[in-house]
């Protein structure tokens, strides 16, 4: 089902929380980026912001990007990536396919093309499966375009891949050889 306008208000804030400042609602994370359920509804309740356990459950369950996850017994949840913060969500390591996509503005391409796809405020660079997300991603920057990353060539050349729970394609640093610009006509 699709988010109604307070549930996706109400994410958002919750990507703040588990991403990037749990201290805006008086609260820690621990090492892997699990915040206690009770203390996350509390917290939020304290800052003006109504939750309760049946809507935190239907923002995970519905979130359009699925961005978080509960621990097997409900009582944990964390963000499946996008961080900022230094927490260790257990990504798992894979093999990429031949190319992933990054979506970025006009405005950043003299930069990114002279020294690579820098990871900037979060832990890694993202990448997309396809054309379509990565134009999205690009999109809240500004003038949107795609990037191709010849992630294969990459992988064989050494460098780490994870793919989170939701999808994302996540590395450390794409280096200017990997990049082409793509053509948005030219699907593939
Ligand atoms: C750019 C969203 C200049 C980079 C999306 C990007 C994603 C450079 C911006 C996730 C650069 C950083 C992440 C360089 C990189 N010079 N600019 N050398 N290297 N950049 O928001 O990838 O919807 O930190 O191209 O779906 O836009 O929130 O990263 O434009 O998966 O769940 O610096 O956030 O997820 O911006 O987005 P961000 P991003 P959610």
């Amino acid at each position: 089902m699709k988010e109604n306008r307070k549930d996706l208000e109400l994410g958002k804030f919750i990507s703040l929380i588990l991403r990037h400042s749990p201290e805006t609602i008086g609260i820690t994370l621990d090492e892997h980026g699990w915040a206690k359920v009770e203390e996350l509804i509390e917290g939020i309740n304290r800052v003006g912001k109504t939750i309760d356990f049946e809507t935190l459950e239907r923002i995970v369950k519905e979130n359009n990007k699925q961005r978080y996850s509960f621990s097997d017994d409900r009582t944990k949840v964390r963000a499946n990536q996008g961080h900022s913060i230094e927490v260790d969500v257990e990504l798992e390591e894979s093999i990429p396919p031949k190319y992933l996509y990054h979506g970025t503005s006009t405005r950043f391409i003299d930069s990114i093309m002279s020294v690579g796809i820098q990871k900037q405020s979060r832990k890694y660079v993202h990448l997309s499966m396809d054309l379509d997300t990565a134009l999205s991603v690009g999109k809240r920057h500004g003038k949107p375009v795609v990037l191709k990353i010849d992630s294969i060539r990459m992988f064989d050349d050494g460098h780490k891949f994870y793919l989170s729970k939701n999808g994302v394609w996540l590395t450390d640093y794409v280096s200017v050889k990997y990049i082409s610009l793509q053509n948005n006509k030219d699907k593939v």
